[in-house]
């Protein structure tokens, strides 16, 4: 399968570093017939959801019918992702970011202080190495690692394999916090619903401040950024409100949490914003 933004290949998925059989995709649930049939007009490719399909050996109308199979195909595994986490009471967040904004690193901050609060799983998405996954793993805390291979993002049926292998480990508690760790990438995994209650945009002040504008849809998807690494503030030029007046050109109102993992700044507030967030997702016990 290709990726509907640039194409890159997803046959090498693995989960724990087993090769998962892809489930079948429900041809039924899919709309039958011919769909998108634009006779080879490139301009309609704007349709698609990141208005950018570029695979030169495809032609332009099948390029648009295949991005329409795979993010129907997506969206109804994510929404049954969704129904099986509401349904245990689990909040779950998809972090996105850049490589090296320093979601893991997050992660493993959070996941020290939060376990008191409630259990919590961890989904890492990497390219290759179980690394992440063995950080996260040092903390206590169950993780699976998915490396997508040469894919550029997570997708709902990955992440429904991770939920497959987290339950047969008796990881998916009732009432917890799962994070899943998307691939560093700007741009593909902000087309791809994995089932979460909220993206999270994590940008980190070594990268400049006008990423929000120039990767708008990653922080028009996300519900909250984190301006990360902020103990950093005082050797670079970086402009945090100038950042904030950026993301919120493309995301009115997106609330912004500032947090240093290093001085531990933010950090109460990050997790009072977690709280909040499970205290919603939690099932009403009978
Ligand atoms: N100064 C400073 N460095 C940080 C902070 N958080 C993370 N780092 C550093 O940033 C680097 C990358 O952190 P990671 O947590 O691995 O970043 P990541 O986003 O998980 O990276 P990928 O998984 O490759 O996308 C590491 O060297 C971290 O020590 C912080 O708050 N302040
Ligand atoms: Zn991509
Ligand atoms: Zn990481």
């Amino acid at each position: 399968m290709m990726c509907t933004t640039c194409g890159c290949g997803h046959g090498d998925v693995t989960i724990n570093g087993i090769s998962p059989v892809r489930r079948k995709r429900a041809a039924a649930t899919l709309p039958s017939g011919p769909r998108y049939r634009v006779a080879g007009h490139v301009e309609r490719a704007a349709v698609g959801p990141l208005g950018a399909a570029h695979a030169p050996e495809v032609d332009p109308e099948r390029t648009l019918r295949l991005e329409h199979d795979i993010l129907a195909s997506n969206d109804g595994l994510a929404a049954q992702n969704r129904a099986q986490l509401a349904a245990q009471g689990i909040f779950a967040l998809n972090l996105v970011s850049s490589p090296g904004s320093g979601k893991t690193t997050l992660l493993v901050e959070t996941i020290r202080q939060w376990q008191q609060r409630t259990a919590v799983a961890v989904i890492e998405g990497d390219q290759q190495t179980a690394n992440d996954a063995e950080r996260i793993r040092a903390t206590g805390a169950p993780a699976v690692q998915i490396n997508t291979g040469k894919g550029c993002h997570l997708d709902a049926h990955m992440v429904a394999g991770a939920l497959a292998t987290l339950h047969a480990e008796q990881a998916l508690r009732d009432n917890s916090l799962l994070l899943i760790e998307n691939v560093g990438n700007l741009v593909c995994p902000a087309a791809f619903d994995l089932g979460e209650a909220h993206k999270v945009a994590i940008l980190s002040v070594t990268e400049g401040e006008d990423k929000p504008l120039k990767y708008p849809d990653m922080f028009r998807a996300a519900d909250l950024m984190i301006l990360s690494k902020i103990d950093l503030l005082p050797y670079l030029d970086f402009d945090v409100e100038a950042a904030i007046r950026m993301a919120r050109q493309v995301r009115p109102n997106l609330p912004v949490i500032c947090l240093s993992t290093k001085s531990g700044e933010g950090m109460d507030q990050w997790l009072a914003w977690l709280q909040a967030g499970c205290r919603q997702a939690q099932i009403v016990q009978a």
